[in-house]
């Protein structure tokens, strides 16, 4: 790992959310100082991205734990938001284990391992006993694994083969009424086992609860003052906030990391960048933990901050492998996505699908700010490709190049249509995405952002050829469990781009 910065450097970029756009249902753990998270990666490849901090608030991404085909396979045809849900990663008897559901069809609970969370992760172990989604791995002082899920329920669980003993039987549901109790992960803390999970739903109902009993199988006992975090009928700026996971800190202090979103624009209020990972502080108070108010400044934290990582937000593709934050759709094949080909640039070899179809060949990262610019230099000489900014199939704004043409394409559900067209000269072309400010909010249709798309030109100004409303690649128009993802893409033959750059725009 590079060295980090100095503890006593003045710290700028303390701020919620500490993982920005799309990284969802984030489980934490620590190992001395250090400490690893992995988040929710759904129908894109490699699945479960890994993040190393040392001070809960700066993460950097260090690799992703199925970034294999034979640890990871997702159907060509399987539905967005399917795929990969909710990890739990613990470390326990000096390695790291990582439970996870592949929801895609056939599929089910799997378990790796690593010694290093960096990677290798082993091959899966299946355990088709698990019942349900949102697995958690605790381990009682014997060394007996209780493994528990959404519902909520538990099993016993062998997590170096996957066989489970025993019926599940049922914990605890949550407050009375409230739908969906999920994400469970239970903690020996004290003389207590504490159990907490999700209610309410991953939208704007989303809520933490906690009950605590004396054995990890229960009887259980809710807390008095559940849910101990939601943001339901507020006006706070961070919605949903739920699906939420625990931390001691070296100096015995607790953190909470958790879900939230960012609606913005007028009524209802859409996010776009999916749902992100937040902290906040966390105290006892009689044997309960009481969640601190949720910040944007993360400054006032009462632990000391190490500036964050350098954020690479340009490649020039100079590597033979791509950084581990790309991601591509149901699968990444060699024969399709590749920086070997010609070096300096990556080439997208199209499937015969256009950026429409699930397995279209489309390799970007995620939208991370609210405002931002993607560029990319394009050489569509031997096909058709270019720069998209999608939400799924179905969702998806795309600026495309031909040797002869450029074009803008929106998809809105069944809805395509080509919205602008240019005929340029063959050559590289650099097209240009813009999410601008959102317009100011003087009435209950304001959207949250507009996209704008264009073409470069070679002394660097912007040539506009369309602005579309950004409210239809946001969760609420097109339902789902992910964010926005920009990138580029090949809809014919052979597509080289030679280098791609993501400039944050938010203040
Ligand atoms: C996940 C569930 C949830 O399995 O959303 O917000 C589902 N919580 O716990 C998909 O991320």
């Amino acid at each position: 790992m590079p060295p980090l910065h100095q503890p006593d450097e003045r710290v700028t970029d303390a701020v919620n959310p500490v993982l920005p756009g799309f990284h969802p249902d984030p489980s934490v753990c620590r190992v001395g100082d250090d400490y690893y998270l992995a988040c929710s990666s759904f129908e894109y490849f490699p699945g479960v991205p890994l993040f190393h901090s040392r001070d809960l608030v700066h993460w950097r991404q260090i690799g992703n734990a199925l970034d294999r085909p034979e640890q990871l396979r997702l159907p060509a045809d399987m539905p967005s938001s399917a795929g990969i849900y909710a990890p739990t990663l613990r470390h326990h008897d000096g390695r790291f284990w990582l439970i996870v559901t592949n929801v895609a069809e056939g599929a089910g609970n799997l378990i790796v391992t690593a010694n290093d969370p960096a990677g290798p992760w082993s091959d899966p172990i299946w355990a088709p006993g698990v019942p349900g989604i949102d697995p958690d791995l605790a381990w009682d002082e014997d060394g007996t694994c209780w493994c528990t899920v959404a519902g909520v329920s538990q099993v016993r669980l062998d997590p170096a083969t996957g066989e489970t003993y025993g019926t599940p039987h049922k914990l605890w549901s949550g407050g009375p009424g409230a739908k969906a109790p999920e994400a469970p992960h239970l903690y020996r803390i004290g003389d207590h086992w504490y159990l907490l999970i999700a209610e309410g739903g991953t939208e704007r109902g989303h809520g933490v609860a906690i009950a605590r009993g004396r054995t990890p199988g229960g009887p259980f006992e809710p807390c008095p003052a559940n849910p101990i975090l939601t943001h339901r009928g507020t006006d706070h700026p961070v919605q949903n906030t739920g699906h939420a996971d625990l931390v001691q800190a070296p100096d015995g202090s607790w953190c909470m990391v958790f879900l939230g979103v960012r609606p913005q624009g007028g009524t209802p209020g859409w996010h776009v960048l999916g749902r992100e990972t937040f902290l906040a502080p966390v105290t006892w108070v009689d044997g309960w933990p009481v969640v601190g108010d949720v910040t944007l400044d993360l400054s006032a934290l009462p632990w000391s901050l190490s500036p964050g990582p350098v954020e690479e937000h340009r490649d020039d593709f100079e590597l033979s492998e791509l950084r581990p934050s790309w991601i591509s759709l149901r699968g990444r094949l060699a024969e399709h996505c590749t920086t070997k080909e010609r070096p300096g640039w990556l080439t997208l070899r199209a499937r015969g699908a256009s950026l429409d179809e699930p397995d279209a060949v489309f390799t970007g990262r995620r939208q991370q700010h609210l405002s931002c610019r993607a560029r990319t230099l394009v050489d569509p000489k031997e096909g058709r490709g270019g720069l998209a900014i999608r939400l799924d199939e179905r969702h998806q704004y795309a600026i495309e190049a031909s040797a002869t043409q450029v074009r803008v394409i929106a998809r809105v559900g069944s809805l395509r249509t080509v919205v602008a067209e240019r005929s340029v000269p063959a050559g590289p072309l650099v097209l240009d995405v813009t999410i601008s400010d959102p317009p100011p909010p003087h009435g209950p249709c304001t959207g949250p952002d507009v996209v704008s798309l264009g073409i470069e030109q070679p002394d660097g100004t912007f040539t506009e050829l369309a602005t579309l409303d950004g409210r239809y690649l946001s969760t609420e128009v097109a339902g789902g469990f992910t964010g926005r993802v920009i990138g580029m893409y090949a809809a014919a033959g052979t597509v080289h781009f030679d280098w791609f750059d993501y400039e944050p725009l938010d203040d």
